[in-house]
């Protein structure tokens, strides 16, 4: 064998490690991901009788952990090695194990078409390749995977030292940047007729500084404007001399000695956002009755709290700046005409509890340009988006009157309009994925062609790389979001390269070293939740109608009865998804006699009636838990009640809290998971899935508990750890609940949020502006071609 393997495992493994491959190769199966790959390794070996030690530290278990995927094509084992996070190499080895060399990324991605397509069609069908790599020559790139999530720390370094080594060029950059700047067509900072030049900035702005360090802190900007007008300062630098003082020092030192604090701090100051427009186009965006609905979940209330955190956030930084200015939100989102019990027939809508946030909705409109009616699932809009884009580019503009200064969007169709609004009216763009479908649906990419009458997966997933390639940063609520963890693949990552057999292939589809990935995870409406013992904000009537709900009424739209309402009640709550599990849950429960003994479980989820569900995943989990519930004989033990208005919400958890309750939270898989954060907030000992965003939010053991939700009976053992552990310690509830109050209060905020996004918008606005615009187009064009190759054209078709 060759050196690679050498490289890979302990001379003295190399024998065993042939033995294995020759084993894999006879397998039926051919394709294999890492457990079952892991499982095989302790079958195989404890079977020829090795050691523990063997089977647990051996070099090849510690390679085999870092395999992915293994598959057999062509007579060839090829391996995926992610040797470390984000970073891969390829392998092809004889099925004998009689060599192993390294491939190429191409190469690899060939054999997994190979294996998918069979010899014959694959070799009628040569793909398409697609690569973004040549496209980031522009982008300062980070080598450490610990760095991906922390983007603008990096570009940040890049910049100052940027400015530092070259402070001719980066100098005027900058100043060219702070001259930019207008607020409703008014000079803001810097008039450009007055100074000139960076030169003459900086000599001024010392003069300034002289009189202004001389001035009482507390002399409002309105006595200072005309003497500062005068030298070419125009308003923004701050509402008082203090403030102003500060702000020009700050420039100051950044033109004289700059590093990337100064950076991030002066140009977090600057007051030049007050337009963003946030798009969510699937639709069912409102404030009231829209919950619980299959494509209606915590997208909806992130962007409501994200609306009025901004809105707050950007007028004190308006105050702070002693620029009259109000900021304006708008989500721009569908209108409905068939709108249900829903406000999203109507245009416009004031979000509640702001000044000027609106939800603007644009209908969709088919080939004949008629308003298209009814609700769509947004596995299913894509026909609709370009022309929506298009209409609301119109929109937005007179709403606006004039282009916002960001555009985020969210979640695929969302960020997929964003990149065109974006690329239209030339305005910065974040992305918010919220949950990149391609890794929560197994093998959706492989077998996407098989998917596609459900799902058209392929053009959401290329809609997700498009978009993640063409925005100015990206935000994700996790690390894991991003980059996966040591033993898991993250969601972004899972887009480096691909293939969609005779589709496409992506080489290169994102590139997770460039600086624009952040971390910012969301907080909670602090308003509707807090923990259940502040009474006083608690309202009495609310808390015995939900509590009647809950445990006795026998209204005809819950289903099953509790025999004893005093038992410890299981909470759960969610959309009715196959990936949420609450079916999983159900059956964790009624498997397990210790937890009915001493348990209730309640649930609210979707409908309890098919025929009032338009969803073909929800309906399939509405008979199933009928199934479970006659099958497990949960009568007296549980009960089912539909999806809870947001408003109420607060109070439920706080409900099971009074009663000394837990909430589970048993998806297969969440991309974050805003229902841990209000239950932890509300005081409840908090159970999540160890696969996906909560394994970020809650500390194990600690602050709540991470389960493995692959299998019923593995959520039953946790849970029932914890019951047994409150048995012996009647302070342990308490323990878990309160530390969980504490790690949403310290980590999970909007004004952190606020202050992060805003602040990220600024500093990757300057650097847009300031070197990567060029690069940029080179981006965007590509972007467009393959937006108009692989997404317009077969979303037309359709
Ligand atoms: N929600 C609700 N009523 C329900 C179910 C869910 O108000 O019956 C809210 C819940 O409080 C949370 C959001 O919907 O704010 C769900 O967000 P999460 O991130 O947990 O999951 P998603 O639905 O986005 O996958
Ligand atoms: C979508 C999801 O699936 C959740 O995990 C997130 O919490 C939600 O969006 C908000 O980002």
């Amino acid at each position: 064998m060759s050196n690679i393997l050498s490289d890979l495992i302990d001379e003295k493994e190399h024998k065993d490690f042939k033995d294995f491959i020759f084993v894999l190769g006879q397998m039926e199966r051919k394709y294999l991901l890492r457990n079952d790959i892991l499982l095989k390794f302790q079958e195989f070996f404890r079977e020829k009788k090795k050691s523990h030690n063997f089977l647990t530290q051996s070099s090849m278990v510690h390679f085999l952990k870092q395999v992915p995927e293994m598959f057999i094509s062509s007579d060839y084992l090829l391996i995926l090695h992610r040797y470390a996070i984000g970073k891969y190499h390829f392998y092809r080895s004889g099925l004998a194990g009689d060599y192993i060399e390294k491939i190429s990324t191409a190469d690899y991605l060939k054999y997994k078409d190979r294996y998918v397509l069979g010899a014959a069609t694959w070799r009628s069908k040569p793909p398409l390749k697609v690569d973004f790599m040549p496209f980031y020559d522009f982008s300062p790139s980070m080598r450490d995977s610990k760095n991906i999530g922390n983007g603008i720390r990096f570009l940040n370094k890049h910049l100052s030292s940027s400015l530092f080594q070259n402070p001719d060029k980066w100098g005027r950059k900058l100043f060219e940047f702070i001259k930019l700047h207008k607020i409703n067509s008014n000079p803001l900072l810097i008039n450009g007729d007055i100074l000139r030049t960076p030169d003459e900035f900086l000599e001024e702005l010392e003069k300034t500084l002289k009189w202004i360090r001389e001035a009482a802190p507390e002399i409002p900007y309105t006595e200072l404007e005309e003497r500062l007008k005068k030298s070419g300062f125009e308003g923004g630098w701050g509402k008082d001399a203090a403030r102003i003082r500060e702000t020009m020092e700050l420039v100051y030192d950044l033109f004289s000695e700059p590093d990337s604090d100064l950076l991030e701090k002066f140009i977090s100051r600057l007051p030049m956002i007050s337009k963003i427009a946030i798009i969510s186009p699937h639709g069912w965006f409102g404030q009231e009755n829209v919950l619980g609905k299959p494509d209606t979940g915590g997208q909806v209330i992130y962007i409501l709290d994200q609306v009025r955190a901004l809105e707050k956030f950007l007028t004190r930084n308006f105050q702070m700046a002693g620029v009259d200015i109000k900021p304006k939100i708008i989500v721009l989102t569908r209108q409905i005409p068939l709108a249900e019990n829903t406000t999203c027939d109507q245009r416009s809508e004031k979000i509640f509890g702001t000044d000027d946030c609106w939800i603007l909705r644009v209908p969709f409109k088919d080939k004949n340009m008629e308003i298209v009616k009814h609700w769509i699932s947004r596995f299913h809009v894509w026909p609709y988006l370009d022309r929506f884009a298009y209409d609301s580019q119109r929109e937005l503009l007179s709403e606006f009157q004039g282009k916002p200064d960001l555009i985020i969007g969210n979640y695929s169709d969302g960020n997929l309009v964003a990149t065109l609004l974006s690329d239209q009216l030339d305005v910065i763009q974040c992305t918010i994925a919220h949950a990149l479908e391609k890794t929560k649906y197994l093998l959706s990419d492989l077998y996407w062609e098989e998917m596609e009458k459900d799902y058209n997966f392929s053009i959401q997933f290329t809609a997700d790389m498009i978009t993640m390639n063409k925005s100015d940063f990206v935000i994700a609520s996790t690390y894991q979001e991003i980059a996966g963890t040591e033993t898991s693949i993250g969601q972004y990552e899972s887009h480096q390269f691909f293939t969609l057999p005779g589709l496409y292939q992506a080489v290169s589809g994102v590139n997770l070293f460039t600086p624009k990935f952040n971390i910012v995870p969301p907080g909670v409406d602090e308003n509707n939740y807090f923990p259940y013992y502040e009474r006083e904000k608690r309202v009495t009537g609310k808390t015995e109608y939900w509590e009647n709900r809950l445990f006795t009424d026998k209204s005809n739209d819950i289903y099953g009865w509790l025999k004893d309402p005093g038992k410890i009640p299981i909470f759960t709550m969610a959309r009715f998804d196959k990936i949420k599990n609450i079916t999983g849950l159900i059956e964790a429960f009624g498997q397990y006699p210790e937890l009915r003994e001493k348990c209730n479980l309640i649930f609210a989820a979707g409908t309890i009636r098919v025929e009032e569900s338009g969803d073909r995943e929800e309906q399939e989990q509405i008979r199933t838990a009928y199934r479970l519930f006659d099958k497990l004989d949960l009568h007296g033990h549980a009960r089912w009640l539909p999806s809870i208005n947001k408003a109420d919400t607060g109070e439920v958890y706080r409900i099971f809290a009074d009663r000394g309750g837990i909430f589970v939270q048993p998806a297969l898989f969440e991309a974050f998971g805003l229902t841990i954060l209000e239950a932890m907030l509300s005081g409840l000992p908090t159970f999540g899935p160890q696969f996906g965003g909560p394994s970020e939010i809650i500390e194990d053991r600690v602050s709540g508990f991470l389960m493995n939700t692959s299998k019923p009976g593995l959520i039953a053992s946790v849970i029932r750890d914890f019951v047994q552990d409150c048995e012996k310690d009647k302070g342990h509830w308490k323990t878990i609940a309160e530390a969980g109050i504490d790690r949403v209060r310290e980590k999970f905020t909007w004004n952190l949020y606020s202050r992060k996004l805003i602040s990220l918008t600024k500093l990757y606005g300057f650097w847009r502006y300031s070197a990567a615009e060029e690069g940029m187009v080179k981006m965007d064009r590509y972007c467009d071609l393959l937006y108009h190759l692989l997404i317009k054209n077969r979303a037309d078709a359709l």
